[in-house]
């Protein structure tokens, strides 16, 4: 009644942002991303008829408030398929920022779903453990998979939605240097400050319909393996998403004076003849996209901008795995 299983987060080159149906976690837009080695989860779950209720360590404190809910909600999905009432005890413990928006609750939710399912007997199945994960948190669907993944948009009452791998990890050789601007927690959390956004931004409309059109040019230029053809439509997808929380009521803004000063880095290591683009999510770190080849110029002009603590080199990674604990 016990598994451990790890994954890896995901940065998305076509966003997510808002959803189409909350009580099912539907996003509103197709999304693709990359998954990331090293920035990994280790989960373990283990059903104990000794337990009163569902537990949660997550690096080492006790969960509570909605994260516990939400794991709460993801073992109830898995004790209703295994036909047990058994509660668990969860620990989980990321190796990068948690709740800064480095996708730390894509890896988990996604480590989760695989390790809860393997502790209940279930059969391993990653679009089973996808459309579970997804109900957590949308984005945690593609870090089921490795490599290149795309997560559709969800039409009404589509309970089973699960994301798609598109490109494995060795289709195109590309880095993501993540520059980490602080080691602290975000003020608005990504589910809040979508649904914020949903609601109140008159510019939500315009996201909707435009985030597909963003996507599809990312998803030609990761075919072609174009960084050129998918980092332009990443930037302009990342902006849009961006200026929609902008525009809420109040208005959210994720970024700081150190997310501005290693994007104006990343648009001069363009100006300087290296093909570099930035994405940014719900937190203030730029991740750079970057040949493998450019990433020691990348990485040098990050460390030397201001506000840029550290960086972390990342290659694509691979989908969540049970391993031994
Ligand atoms: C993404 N983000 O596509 C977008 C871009 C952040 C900005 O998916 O409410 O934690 O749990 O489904 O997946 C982060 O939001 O939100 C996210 P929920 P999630 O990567």
């Amino acid at each position: 009644m016990k598994a451990t299983a790890e994954a890896f987060a995901n940065i998305a080159l076509a966003k997510y942002w808002g959803k189409s149906d909350v009580a099912l976690n539907l996003p509103a837009v197709p999304s693709l991303s990359l998954t990331l080695d090293p920035l990994r989860t280790q989960t373990r779950v283990e059903f104990d008829a000794s337990l009163t209720h569902d537990e949660l360590l997550l690096n080492d404190t006790r969960g509570a408030g909605r994260t516990l809910a939400r794991v709460v909600h993801l073992l109830e999905n898995v004790r209703k398929e295994a036909g047990f009432g058994t509660f668990a005890r969860v620990e989980s413990h990321n190796h990068f920022p948690t709740a800064s928006g480095l996708a730390s609750s894509a890896s988990g939710f996604a480590a989760l779903a695989i390790a809860a399912r393997a502790a209940a007997s279930l059969p391993f199945d990653r679009n089973k453990a996808s459309a579970l994960a997804r109900q957590a948190s949308a984005s945690a669907a593609r870090s089921v998979f490795g490599g290149f993944v795309v997560l559709a948009a969800g039409q009404h009452d589509e309970a089973t939605l699960c994301a798609q791998p598109i490109f494995e990890r060795t289709h195109w050789d590309l880095r993501v240097v993540v520059a980490v601007t602080t080691e602290g927690e975000k003020e608005t959390g990504s589910t809040l400050g979508m649904e914020h956004s949903r609601t109140t931004s008159p510019y939500y409309e315009a996201w909707v319909a435009n985030a597909p059109l963003y996507f599809e040019r990312v998803l030609e230029g990761v075919r072609t393996r174009d960084l050129e053809l998918a980092g332009e439509a990443m930037e302009e997808s990342t902006f849009a998403m961006h200026a929609c929380a902008l525009a809420a009521s109040p208005g959210i803004l994720y970024f700081t004076p150190s997310t501005l000063a290693a994007y104006e880095t990343v648009k001069s290591l363009r100006k300087n003849g290296v093909c570099a683009y930035a994405t940014m999510d719900a937190g203030p770190h730029v991740k750079v996209f970057c040949d493998a080849n450019d990433v020691d110029r990348v990485n040098h002009a990050l460390l030397q901008t201001s506000g840029v603590l550290r960086t972390i080199t990342a290659s694509p990674g691979r989908g969540a795995e049970l391993i031994q604990p």
